[in-house]
């Protein structure tokens, strides 16, 4: 009956930053009794994203999935150094293969919920049909306004779907609204632009069950608070150089750590050697105290356990809310794109630190691994924050708990829907 469960369509969009949010949203609106079709462009970037759909898939029996077998595309100027940009241009392009799959949707469709990415074909496609269109946002509140301001006062290609976002019938933001106030009320009191569709703070959306499944001897075996996690994504290339200066700041300091190594722009399919990467001097230094991976670590997991007491991050939007979830004190070292506007949000809320003097990670500039040292000290020495970011925790599960406002804003939007 769709007056008491609406159906609901998601299209997610490539690369795991772009593809977590959406399934963590698939598992919260069924839980909140909608019925939830998810389409998957295939193939995926990677075979992180495939696993991940395949654990989620067998987890959420409920939700149906769809196929959306993407065109082969042989344009070099599509291409890009990024894997996950090209992917993004590829599903563009095959975006009218959708109607096929959403028309015979059945019960008929209540709304299709797109990547951000995908704003400028898909919404044309969701007019036709008559289908509200909503967009996942899968950044912070501020970078939206970016995003939907930018195309007013430039015009480029990159544009197009901040533009078109605005054509839209709403924007769900991964966020709440205690940490981004501000940029929430510039979206919603007519200041930005004079028609802005309406936005909706719906985060931090919960890490869903069938993500834990990894056990981490390891880790359980150090004490609690003690270990160093450090990651940067899964798109960014740490040069040697920098790698070196890491490990030896990692080895100044006396703090175990966990480590994922990213040395190309892909996920697990790296398969170069750390000693390669790192030199054995190093990995001798560093043995004992610390672990050093290259492969897929389930983040989330990792930052949920007891021995994790810090996060070397670079900022990506989904990282730091599940370093918000867990009330992980972050250092942030923002590494491209929306990362230093999140860096400076992580350090106005009190969850942590960011040293602005490094820069972007791998713009040329390499930090020493006596100054890593140091920071990495103070960060895990500095009781105030972690009373601060365990406070920030409470705070955001009591935004998506009963009664919170995301939770109040989710429910609301789903009344919508409902015929
Ligand atoms: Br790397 C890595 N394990 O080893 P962000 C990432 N993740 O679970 P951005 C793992 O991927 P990109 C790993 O927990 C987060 O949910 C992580 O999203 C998970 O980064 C997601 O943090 C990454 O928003 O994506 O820059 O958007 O990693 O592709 O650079």
């Amino acid at each position: 009956d769709l007056k008491s469960r609406p159906h609901v369509a998601l299209l997610s969009s490539a690369g795991m930053g772009h593809l977590t949010p959406f399934i963590r949203l698939a598992a919260s609106l069924t839980a909140h009794n909608v019925q939830v079709t998810f389409i998957t462009p295939h193939p995926t970037v990677t075979l992180a994203e495939s696993e991940s759909l395949s654990h989620f898939f067998s987890t959420f029996t409920q939700i149906t999935r769809k196929h959306f077998h993407l065109l082969p595309l042989d344009d070099p100027s599509a291409n890009s150094e990024d894997p996950s940009y090209y992917h993004f241009e590829v599903i563009r392009r095959s975006s009218h293969l959708l109607r096929p799959i959403l028309s015979p949707l059945s019960p008929p469709l209540s709304a299709l919920i797109t990547d951000m990415s995908l704003a400028s074909t898909v919404i044309g496609i969701t007019d036709a049909l008559r289908l509200p269109n909503y967009i996942l946002f899968t950044s912070s509140a501020k970078v939206s306004i970016l995003f939907l301001y930018f195309h007013s006062i430039v015009s480029t290609k990159t544009t197009e779907n901040g533009k078109k976002m605005t054509e839209s019938s709403g924007i769900l933001i991964n966020t709440y609204e205690s940490i981004e106030q501000e940029s929430l009320a510039v979206l919603s009191n007519g200041q930005l632009l004079e028609k802005l569709p309406p936005v909706f703070a719906i985060g931090p959306l919960p890490p869903c069950n069938f993500e834990k499944s990894q056990p981490l001897a390891w880790l359980d075996d150090q004490p609690a608070k003690s270990v160093l996690y450090i990651s940067f994504g899964g798109r960014t290339a740490t040069s040697r150089e920098q790698m070196r200066e890491l490990g030896d700041g990692l080895g100044r300091s006396g703090n175990r750590f966990l480590w994922v190594v990213k040395d190309k722009k892909v996920y697990v399919e790296d398969d170069s050697e750390l000693v390669e990467v790192l030199g054995h001097g190093l990995m001798e230094r560093m043995k004992g105290r610390g672990l050093v991976v290259k492969n897929w670590f389930n983040q989330e997991e990792v930052l949920s356990h007891q021995a994790i007491g810090g996060f070397l991050s670079h900022c990506g939007w989904n990282s730091v809310n599940e370093a918000i979830w867990h009330g992980v004190p972050m250092l942030s070292w923002p590494q491209h794109g929306d990362q230093k506007i999140n860096a400076d949000l992580v350090e106005r809320i009190g969850l942590g630190m960011w040293v602005e003097s490094w820069g972007w990670g791998g713009d040329g500039v390499v930090v020493k691994g006596e100054e890593i040292a140091e920071r990495v000290e103070e960060l895990m020495g500095n009781e105030l924050l972690r009373l601060r970011a365990a406070s920030v925790r409470e705070e955001a599960r009591r935004a998506v708990g009963d009664g919170g406002s995301s939770h109040k804003t989710l429910t609301d939007l789903i009344e919508t829907w409902k015929t």
